[in-house]
């Protein structure tokens, strides 16, 4: 089953992890560079082991490529995974111990507050569709990406990147999805995300969710066939925090992966909509809980 690679992921980190302190104080098990791959021929690959709300993830792919950077839009959406960020900015900042309902509620109805806290820098969305360079043009890597890899499509160069050195500092949080590269062969369209850092409970199922959704909506808009997902994660982590959700995890048995069906063709890459997606067949052992570190 393909979740087995994750699954042993988890194990070698429990078993193998360098126990090291962190960022967020919390403290991680950690291994440097590890890969997995997926054949989405045979599913699409959301974890089975505990429930992924893969819902938000299909928002906030799309929020992504939108350009959008603003926390509203994902509100409005229902999805929080965002808000914890600018939420310790606020506090720190002004001091004052707001909740998150209250913040999230601001950013939704207060346009001031919305524009002076609920904006979390030029993260993916601005990096991927609107990247300034240095001689003050704007490139739109994702369009770029599409029109490659329908032309030209055996170019060593099908990627798009948004570890945009010089804006890091700006962001709420620099890049972990850092850096996805495709490859074209029989007519099937493979891709390789290069994650620098992967919270292995929570943040990677998402990633590679979000992954294969891209795959799907290229191969889509380029007439080609979903290939291949393959995962490099670098600094790979499991939080100190979630040790016994992990081993909670490694007790269940994988399902059979869903499928994903994507309902319409829209005219372009960025003319898709929430409901163009469904999965199917996705019936997950429960969620586990798990804090996240901010
Ligand atoms: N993280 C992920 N995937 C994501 C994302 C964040 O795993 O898509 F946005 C995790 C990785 C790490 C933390 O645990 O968030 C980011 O911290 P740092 O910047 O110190 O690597």
């Amino acid at each position: 089953h393909p979740e087995t690679q994750y699954l042993d992921l988890l194990r070698d980190l429990l078993e193998r992890g360098a126990r090291r302190e962190d960022r967020t104080g919390v403290g991680t098990l950690a291994l440097f560079g590890r890969q997995m791959r997926f054949d989405l021929s045979r599913g699409f690959p959301l974890l089975t082991t505990k429930r992924i709300f893969y819902k938000a993830a299909i928002h906030e792919l799309l929020w992504f490529l939108s350009g959008d950077t603003r926390l509203r839009p994902l509100l409005q959406n229902g999805v929080r995974i965002w808000t914890d960020w600018p939420l310790a900015r606020y506090r720190r900042e002004t001091g004052e111990s707001i909740d998150q309902e209250t913040f999230e509620r601001r950013v939704l109805e207060d346009d001031a507050f919305a524009a002076r806290w609920g904006d979390l820098g030029p993260v993916y969305g601005k990096q991927w569709r609107a990247w300034e360079t240095a001689d003050g043009r704007v490139v739109d890597q994702i369009a770029q990406l599409v029109d490659g890899i329908r032309g030209n499509p055996t170019s060593r160069r099908l990627l798009f990147t948004g570890w945009n050195v010089g804006e890091l500092e700006r962001m709420a949080l620099p890049p972990c999805h850092m850096t996805y590269q495709y490859f074209v062969a029989d007519g099937r369209l493979s891709g390789i995300l290069y994650q620098r850092s992967a919270d292995t409970l929570l943040g990677l199922p998402w990633n590679l969710c979000e992954a294969a959704l891209l795959i799907h909506m290229l191969a889509q808009q380029c007439d080609l066939e979903p290939g291949e997902l393959v995962w490099t994660g670098a600094d790979v982590h499991l939080y100190l925090n979630h040790v016994e959700q992990a081993r909670q995890q490694l007790g269940r048995e994988p399902r059979p992966l869903p499928r994903l069906v994507i309902r319409r063709r829209p005219e372009s890459l960025f003319g898709y909509r929430f409901e163009d997606f469904a999965i199917e067949g996705y019936d997950p052992h429960p969620h586990i809980r798990a804090e996240v570190a901010v």
